[in-house]
C-alpha cells in the first residue's frame, strides 16, 4: 500500500518529485516507519506467544477482566497543603517544619516500588502505573509521598521488562506534578551492588532530582555512616530533601542484645542529623520492630533528633498494624503504607487496615478512604496480571524474628535457590541464613549486605556445608564472591569489625581495605563511558542512558538490543507482554495518541524442520506473517 499511495499521487504523476514532495506530505512516507513499529510488535507478541515469558514459561493466557477504576472520587477541602509545593517553593527545611507541625500521621505509598519489589519479584510495569498515576493523585493528595523508584525497581525495569526507568520516572512526574516523588537509594551503592565513585553518585543524584525524585532515601546496607554522607551532600545541593537512614535490626528490648541497642540508634540518629539529614528514616526491611520496641524507640529518638522521623518496616510477621499504632503514640511522623491489595506478608501494612485502626484517634491520618478503597479496586484486578511472580509466602510469619530475612530479599533468595535446584530446601536456607548471619557477627541485612549473606547460605546448603565445616575447611573452599568482597571491605566496616577468623579464611592472605572503598576510587570520565557507549549504540546517548550503561552495564546493553528488536514493549497490555496472544484473539497497542494497532492472531503454523512457525496475523486488517524459532 506505501508504494500504491506514491504511485497514484498527482504529483508523482506528474513526475515533480522533489525533497519538497516528501516534505509536504509525509504521511505517504511515514508509512514505513510504521510498518516497522508493527513489525517490531509482531515479533515480539509471536515470540513470548510461543516460548512464553523468561522467568515464567510458556503458559496459557487467562481471560482477564479490565481492571477497575474508581468510579467517583471526592475533591478534598481547598485549603488542602502538599508538601510537594512547599518544597518547590520553599525548600526542603520548611518541609520537614511543616511536617513536623501536623498532629495527625502522615503516610508515603510504597505501591509503586517496595510492595511489588517485595510481593511480586518487582515486576510491576509502567504501563499499570500509568494508568493510575492521576487518580492516585486526586484520590490521596494528602499524602506525604509516594515512592516509585530505585532499590531494584532501577535494574529489574531495564533486565526484565524492557523498560527504561527515566522514562518511568518522567511520565509518572507528568500525570502526578504536585505529589513529592521519593526514592530509595543505596548510599554509595546508589541502585546497583557495587561501590561507585563519588562523582558517579553525584551525578545519579543529579539526573534524578532533575527527572523529578523529591525525596531520597539514603541507606547503607551496614549503617556505615561514612558510605552515606557524600550522597546525603548531594540531594542537599540539588535542594532535594534528604532522608538518612537507620537500618532495624535484631531486637531492642532482648537483654542479651549488646550491639544493635537504645544507645547505638540515638549515637547514630545525632550523627545524621550533624550531617544535614532533613528526615530521618528508620527502615525495618525485614520487619523485626516489634510494638514495644517501637515505642520505645521512637519515644527516645524523639527526644535526640529535631528533624522529623520516617518509619519504614515490612509486614512479615503480621504485627506491622500493632508497631505502628506503637510508634504513632510515641510520635513518629511519617510512616509507609502500601494499597491493600498490595499490602501485607512482606510488603508494607495496609493503607486501608491502618486508618481504621486509628479511627477517631489524635493521630489518625487524614485521607479519604472512600477514595483509597477505590483505587484498590484497580490494585485488586491488577495484582492477577503478576500471579505467576508470586513466589513469596503465603500467609504471615513469624519464623521472621529468627532468620531476619529483608522483605525484599525474600522472593529473590527463593527464585536464586530455585535457579540452582535447591527450591526443596527452602526451610533449610532460611535456618542456615539466620547461622551466616551469626558467623558474620550479627550483621545488618540489607542491599546489598543481605545478598552476602543469602549467597553464603546457599552456597553452604549446596555444598553441604556446617559452620564448624567452614572453619575447618576454610582454607581450601572456594567462596562466593560476595563473600570475598564484604570481608575485603568493599561493602565497608559492620559495626563492631568483621569476626577476624573467618576474615583471615575468607581473604587467604589478601590484606582488606581500611577506608570507606570509595576513596580508592578514581572519578569516573564520563566522557569515555559516552564515547564508548555511543560505539555501541551507533548514536550520541542521553546522560540517563550513560548512567544506566554506568550502573549496570550488561543489562544496559542487552535492555537496548531488545528494544531495537521489539520497540516499545511499554505499551503493551500486561496479559500481551507476559502471555502473547490466544488464537483467534484481538488486541489494541496504542503506539501513540492517534496510533492504534489492531492485531488479531488468526493461525500458528506448524514447526518446519528448524522449529520454526509462522503466525498469521492481521494487522490493522491487513494480513501478516511473521515467523518465529520455537524454543520448546
Ligand atoms: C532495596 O535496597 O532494594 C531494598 O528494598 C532494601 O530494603
Ligand atoms: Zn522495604
Amino acid at each position: 500500500p506505501f508504494l500504491i499511495n506514491v504511485l497514484k499521487h498527482p504529483t508523482f504523476r506528474s513526475g515533480k518529485v522533489t525533497t519538497r514532495f516528501i516534505d509536504e506530505t509525509p504521511e505517504l512516507f511515514e508509512y514505513p516507519k510504521i510498518r516497522d513499529r508493527g513489525n517490531k510488535t509482531l515479533k515480539y507478541i509471536g515470540n513470548v506467544t510461543v516460548n512464553g515469558f523468561p522467568g515464567i514459561g510458556k503458559i496459557e493466557k487467562r481471560a482477564f477482566k479490565e481492571p477497575r477504576m474508581p468510579k467517583k472520587i471526592i475533591q478534598p477541602s481547598k485549603e488542602l497543603v502538599y508538601p510537594k509545593h512547599i518544597l518547590d517553593k520553599e525548600g526542603p527545611e520548611k518541609v520537614s517544619e511543616w511536617v513536623k507541625a501536623q498532629d495527625s500521621v502522615l503516610l508515603t505509598d510504597t505501591t509503586l516500588r517496595d510492595a511489588h519489589q517485595s510481593l511480586l519479584a518487582t515486576r510491576m510495569r509502567t504501563h499499570d502505573m500509568l494508568a493510575i498515576a492521576e487518580e492516585t493523585e486526586k484520590a490521596i493528595p494528602e499524602l506525604f509521598s509516594v515512592e516509585m523508584w530505585g532499590g531494584a525497581t532501577f535494574d529489574v525495569a531495564y533486565r526484565f521488562l524492557t523498560e527504561d526507568p527515566w522514562i518511568r520516572l518522567r511520565k509518572l512526574r507528568e500525570k502526578m506534578p504536585n505529589t513529592l516523588f521519593q526514592m530509595l537509594f543505596r548510599g554509595s551503592n546508589a541502585v546497583g551492588y557495587d561501590n561507585y565513585p563519588d562523582n558517579v553518585l553525584e551525578e545519579f543524584i543529579r539526573l534524578a532530582a532533575e527527572n523529578g525524585i523529591d525525596v531520597f532515601r539514603i541507606f547503607d546496607s551496614l549503617n556505615w555512616i561514612p558510605q552515606m554522607e557524600k550522597s546525603i551532600q548531594y540531594v542537599r545541593d540539588n535542594n532535594k530533601i534528604a532522608e538518612a537512614t537507620i537500618c532495624y535490626t535484631g531486637d531492642l528490648l532482648d537483654p542479651s542484645q549488646t550491639k544493635y541497642t537504645m544507645n547505638y540508634y540515638k549515637r547514630m540518629a545525632k550523627e545524621l542529623e550533624a550531617t544535614g539529614a532533613h528526615i530521618l528514616a528508620i527502615k525495618d526491611m525485614a520487619g523485626l520492630l516489634k510494638p514495644h520496641a517501637a515505642y520505645r524507640l521512637i519515644g527516645e529518638l524523639k527526644e535526640t533528633v529535631s528533624i522529623p522521623i520516617h518509619l519504614h518496616m515490612h509486614d512479615t510477621s503480621g504485627n506491622g498494624i500493632y508497631t505502628y499504632g506503637a510508634a504513632i503514640r510515641a510520635g513518629v511522623d511519617i510512616v509507609d503504607v502500601a494499597q491493600s491489595a498490595l499490602s501485607g506478608k512482606t510488603s508494607q501494612p495496609s493503607m486501608g487496615s491502618l486508618y481504621y485502626a486509628l479511627e477517631g484517634t489524635t493521630h489518625a491520618p487524614k485521607y479519604n478512604i472512600k477514595n483509597v478503597e477505590q483505587l484498590n479496586h484497580y490494585w485488586e484486578d491488577i495484582r492477577k496480571y503478576y500471579a505467576d511472580f508470586e513466589e513469596g509466602m503465603p500467609a504471615a510469619s513469624t519464623e521472621v524474628y529468627t532468620h531476619q530475612m529483608p522483605g525484599g530479599q525474600y522472593t529473590n533468595l527463593k527464585q536464586q535457590a530455585k535457579g540452582v535446584g535447591l527450591e526443596d530446601q527452602w526451610d533449610d536456607i532460611k535456618e542456615m541464613y539466620a547461622v551466616v548471619n551469626r558467623m558474620f557477627g550479627d550483621i545488618v541485612k540489607v542491599t546489598p549486605s543481605s545478598k552476602v549473606v543469602g549467597d553464603m547460605a546457599l552456597y553452604m546448603i549446596q555444598n553441604e556445608l556446617t559452620e564448624e565445616e567452614v572453619y575447618e575447611k576454610g582454607e581450601d573452599l572456594d567462596f562466593p564472591t560476595s563473600v570475598v568482597r564484604f570481608f575485603k571491605g568493599e561493602l565497608g566496616q559492620p559495626e563492631g569489625g568483621f569476626p577476624e577468623k573467618l576474615q583471615k579464611l575468607v581473604l587467604n592472605g589478601d590484606k582488606p581495605l581500611e577506608k570507606r572503598p570509595g576513596e580508592y576510587k578514581e572519578p569516573l570520565d564520563f566522557n569515555e563511558v559516552r564515547k564508548e557507549l555511543s560505539e555501541h549504540l551507533d548514536r550520541e546517548p542521553t546522560e540517563e542512558e550513560v548512567m544506566g550503561y554506568i550502573m549496570y552495564p550488561q543489562v544496559f546493553l542487552d535492555y537496548t538490543f531488545f528494544y531495537n528488536m521489539y520497540g516499545e514493549v511499554t505499551k503493551f497490555d500486561t496479559p500481551t507482554f507476559f502471555y502473547g496472544m490466544r488464537m483467534g484473539e484481538q488486541v489494541e497497542v496504542t503506539l501513540e495518541k492517534g496510533k492504534t494497532l489492531i492485531i488479531k492472531l488468526n493461525q500458528i503454523g506448524d514447526p518446519d524442520l528448524e522449529g520454526n512457525r509462522v503466525l498469521y496475523f492481521e494487522l490493522n486488517g491487513q494480513g501478516r506473517q511473521i515467523e518465529v524459532k520455537d524454543k520448546n
